[in-house]
């Protein structure tokens, strides 16, 4: 699948783990990936293209980012694996949310989750990927213009569910959430860095869950702190609506002052 999108980069073959974190005097720093020269590839032609790939991207993700700017959005990038909680935490914002919003939501196929959000009179708009595994900066500014009516303050994009190849994909976003749900186990950053390391703030969601599963949510917070001592961490329940107040907090703080003067 991944070859398809031309995010193969991220994984390899080999059988052999390399690149990700080192560990100095007990501490974990993050490597990000551009040292790929000292990585074997299957190809000679396949690392030209996909860092062409990637670099294309990142130049549509900077007119997104502009076009967000100007307009004083601040546009948010959700990024987790398949069914922690995306589409669940977003309908519970959107019903709270006090100031204009719109969604764009990456799925492979069909318009449920959007389906589920529009519920709320948020306008959503759905891009179906098919066998990609990420949303792409081309395709969300493909959709801005009729995705995101004048006086919007806040873009939700919620990407596709993957926890590898959307953290490669810059969309122009302000800022990357990225979501660990209390079912997935307290490791999940340590596994999977690169999201972690990338995030603005981390979302530890189904909290009402953890009793039952017997989660330890302190030691997930470390993991997460771990990989990046920066980040926001803030736990929640989309159910039963524990923590959204906080997050509510988050988003509000973040607002755009330029999109307050329009
Ligand atoms: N108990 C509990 N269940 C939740 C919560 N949030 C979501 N769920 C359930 O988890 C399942 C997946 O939730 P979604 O919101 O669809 O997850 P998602 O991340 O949008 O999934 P994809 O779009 O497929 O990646 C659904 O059955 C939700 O009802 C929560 O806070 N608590
Ligand atoms: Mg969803």
């Amino acid at each position: 699948m991944c070859e398809t999108c031309g995010c193969g980069h991220h994984h390899h073959d080999d059988g052999h783990s390399h690149g990700g974190m080192h560990s100095h005097d007990g501490g974990l720093t993050f490597h990000s990936h551009d040292d790929s020269h000292h990585h074997r590839e299957s190809s000679v032609l396949t690392v030209p293209l996909k860092q062409a790939v990637l670099a294309d991207n990142n130049t549509c993700a900077e007119e997104n980012r502009t076009w967000f700017t100007q307009r004083g959005i601040t546009a948010y990038n959700l990024i987790s694996s398949p069914g922690s909680g995306k589409t669940a935490l977003l309908v519970e914002t959107l019903k709270r949310l006090k100031v204009p919003a719109a969604v764009i939501v990456g799925d492979p196929y069909g318009e449920y989750d959007a389906e589920r959000m529009r519920v709320t009179g948020v306008p959503v708009t759905q891009i179906q990927v098919h066998e990609s595994c990420h949303l792409s900066a081309r395709q969300v500014h493909d959709v801005l213009e009729t995705a995101v009516p004048e006086g919007t303050r806040i873009v939700f994009i919620e990407n596709v569910g993957n926890l590898v190849c959307p953290v490669a994909f810059d969309l122009g976003e302000c800022a990357k959430i990225a979501l660990v749900s209390t079912p997935e186990g307290e490791e999940k950053p340590l596994k999977y860095p690169a999201l972690f390391a990338a995030a603005d703030a981390a979302l530890v969601t189904k909290t009402d869950l953890a009793g039952v599963l017997g989660s330890d949510l302190e030691f997930l917070k470390k993991n997460i702190l771990r990989i990046n001592p920066v980040c926001r961490v803030l736990f929640l329940s989309a159910r039963t609506g524990e923590g959204m107040d906080g997050w509510m907090a988050f988003l509000k703080s973040n607002l755009s002052k330029e999109g307050e003067r329009r």
